[in-house]
């Protein structure tokens, strides 16, 4: 978008000299502030699908304006009444939040609004959802979220987010989406990312083709490109895990931390440890400084706590298509065939050899 001003303006002919010449100054700084808004780059970007009609692109533009109406209310908590339990406990037997049920309400909206998506999965709903409708029941794509991830930080300021994931369904299109839909592993994902309410708000996604970071301008309310093609280091020197519950974990973890902990200055060790419990915030810091994040099976979560749907699937597939590895320690996380919407995984995710590193401690040979 380039940013205009009618220098022809009658007014500006008006003015003093001194004020005529700030306000041609003013323009001819103007004149160079272009920037890229989402939508032009997804429009740009429809060229790399050979069959799409625009349905994706459309999708993606419902999902932004759910974004910015949910940043509305996160930037309001404490002022608005927001914060707090809703009363309800979601499928995982979790406290939903009120900005938790607001975060979805909104997506499901937009998302059903689009017409371009036949059902979708959340978090916080037990089963999917379908939407039948006349418009909807012809879309294209289903789609599945985390509405709001990392929810026990949102009564205290700490950086929350949305992740999703987007599948071209496997059903006939002006049918009911079936289950099968909706259990698609993540290397069938046509798009993924997630937004991260943070110091500002960003959204971070791809579609296979690289990746890249839109930050949410608020005095035009557009999310405009700001990191283009991210690459994350291949190698980092922070560590992620909820070290809280170090005893509970499998040999080959505790001895990875210990090496992380390790003096050695040929790798820069110690690593630092940086843990903020909002999965979004921590992939998102270590995407860019070089990093691994750690969600390991316990011996209290045999499976792990994050959700391959719709949690660790899109992250993975972030991270790959920036240069990184997921895996659950066993499999490449993208390759699980899921068995159930909130089906949970082990996560290993981020800098390639970091990730490789984990593995070997894992005793592993992938
Ligand atoms: P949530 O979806 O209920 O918010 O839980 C997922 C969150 C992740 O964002 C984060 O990585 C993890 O749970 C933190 O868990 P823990 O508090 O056990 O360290
Ligand atoms: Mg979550």
């Amino acid at each position: 978008m380039l940013v205009s001003y009618n220098i022809r303006n009658p007014y500006i002919y008006s003015c003093k000299a001194r004020t005529k010449k700030r306000i041609i100054n003013n323009y001819n700084r103007m004149k160079s502030y272009s920037f890229t808004t989402l939508n032009e780059f997804i429009v740009a970007r429809q060229k790399e699908f050979p069959y799409a009609k625009g349905e994706l692109s459309s999708l993606l533009h419902h999902m932004s304006i759910a974004a910015k109406m949910v940043n509305k209310k996160v930037n309001k908590a404490g002022l608005v009444d927001v914060l707090g339990e809703s009363g309800d406990v979601n499928v995982q037997g979790e406290d939903q939040k009120i900005l938790d049920v607001f975060a979805d309400e909104q997506f499901i909206a937009a998302l059903k609004a689009s017409g371009e998506c036949c059902g979708l999965v959340t978090e916080e709903n037990k089963e999917q959802v379908v939407f039948y409708d006349e418009m909807a029941r012809d879309g294209k794509y289903i789609f599945c979220m985390d509405p709001l991830d990392g929810s026990s930080n949102i009564d205290v300021n700490v950086s929350i987010g949305t992740i999703f994931s987007i599948y071209r369904r496997l059903s006939d299109r002006g049918s009911k989406a079936v289950m099968d839909d909706f259990l698609q592993p993540g290397t069938e994902q046509v798009a993924a990312g997630y937004i991260i309410y943070g110091s500002s708000t960003v959204l971070v996604f791809t579609t296979g083709h690289g990746v890249n970071g839109f930050t949410l301008d608020p005095s035009i309310g557009e999310f405009c490109l700001s990191h283009s093609n991210i690459k994350t280091p291949e190698n980092g020197t922070l560590y992620s895990i909820n070290e809280g519950n170090y005893l509970r974990f499998p040999d080959g973890v505790k001895q990875y931390i210990k090496y992380c902990q390790v003096m050695d200055e040929k790798s820069n060790r110690p690593y630092s440890s940086r843990y903020i419990g909002s999965l979004v915030a921590d992939f998102h810091r270590n995407l860019f400084k070089g990093g691994i994040f750690i969600y390991p099976e316990t011996e209290k979560d045999p499976h792990g706590k994050l959700r391959l749907v719709y949690e660790c699937n899109p992250i993975a597939y972030i991270a790959e298509q920036a240069g990184g590895k997921a895996t659950n320690g066993k499999q490449r996380i993208l390759e699980i065939k899921p068995d159930s919407f909130h089906q949970r995984t082990p996560f290993y995710t981020g800098s390639r050899m970091m990730v490789k590193k984990v593995e070997e401690f894992l005793d592993l040979k992938l």
